[in-house]
């Protein structure tokens, strides 16, 4: 294991357990930034599709295998055992965005798949919720506010929906500063954004149909604000257990869907890659009943 990385992990796992986001610096080398961006715009430009003003590939691992070294020949399945732990498990989540905008948004809201609420805002007890997602964003955000907005310990505050709360996301959010090289991992219940548009133009989205249009439309925004080419990478893994299995079957379902496919299947050489760093897919056929909790706040 690199030592670099060996050294940020203990201080790391404390940071991500307290605030819901921490960065592990320098996990790539430049010359993997450089292959890794490279990587990724030539195969958006073949096979990505529009999205949010952007450009995007859901399950981008199971449609890129030039990414695979990414899981294979970088220390992200250190950072991965040493934050999630030995049982930990890809949960059939990865996405490769390009220039997309997004609004404030937990990944996970507290509902399984057919919409029962889960008890995964308690911290008690050897399972409790532990996904996160690990990305690489791979241009320079050490001084620019265009990475991730957070708010700092809101993967553990059920509260999102209220007028307060959403108040607060304006008053008092955490910009995420990284580099290029460093690995950023963030609880899948924390309250984020990315880049947002402004208002009029955000409305102008909600209306406009085509994603030709909206892209047109954000680009010339982007070109306005001088909001610096974003692309980046996030892969998610958690530990196993019935809150990974649950959010696996989620996003399995959602990323067949963005893709247009009828069904999600992992492909034998992303198995062989996850099986090769000892990171197995976790399961997703099985129906464990989820715990039940009856005053969490509603999805979205
Ligand atoms: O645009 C970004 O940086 C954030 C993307 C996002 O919202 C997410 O990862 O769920």
């Amino acid at each position: 294991m690199v030592g670099s990385v060996v050294d940020a992990l203990a201080g790391a796992k404390f940071t991500l357990e307290r605030d819901g986001l921490c960065i592990i610096p320098d996990v790539l080398s430049p010359a993997q930034v450089t292959s890794a961006r490279e990587a990724a715009l030539t195969h958006l430009s073949q096979s990505g599709k529009p999205y949010n003003g952007g450009c995007v590939q859901q399950d981008v691992l199971n449609h890129a295998e030039s990414l695979h070294w990414l899981l294979t020949d970088t220390p992200l399945s250190d950072a991965v055992h040493g934050l999630v732990g030995d049982d930990a498990r890809y949960v059939h989540h990865a996405d490769l965005l390009h220039n997309t905008y997004t609004g404030w948004h937990k990944d996970s809201t507290g509902f399984d798949e057919a919409g029962q609420p889960m008890d995964f805002w308690s911290q008690q007890g050897e399972k409790s919720y532990r996904v996160y997602k690990f990305g690489f964003y791979l241009q320079d955000h050490a001084v620019d506010k265009t990475a991730l907005k957070y708010i700092l310990g809101s993967h553990l505050d059920p509260d999102f929906y209220g007028v307060k709360k959403r108040l607060s996301h304006f008053l008092a959010h955490t910009h995420l500063h990284c580099g290029p090289r460093d690995l950023v991992v963030f609880d899948q219940r924390i309250t984020h954004n990315g880049v947002s548009p402004w208002l009029p133009c955000k409305l102008a989205h909600r209306v406009i149909k085509s994603p030709a249009l909206k892209q047109q439309l954000w680009t010339q925004e982007r070109a306005l604000r001088q909001i610096q080419d974003r692309v980046f990478i996030q892969i998610a893994f958690g530990q196993d257990s019935v809150f990974s299995r649950s959010h696996a079957r989620a996003m399995a379902r959602r990323q067949a869907e963005i893709n247009g496919q009828s069904h999600y299947e992992l492909s034998g050489p992303l198995a062989s890659a996850l099986n090769s760093i000892d990171l197995p897919a976790c399961e997703l056929t099985e129906n464990t009943p989820v715990q039940q909790a009856s005053d969490l706040p509603r999805a979205a």
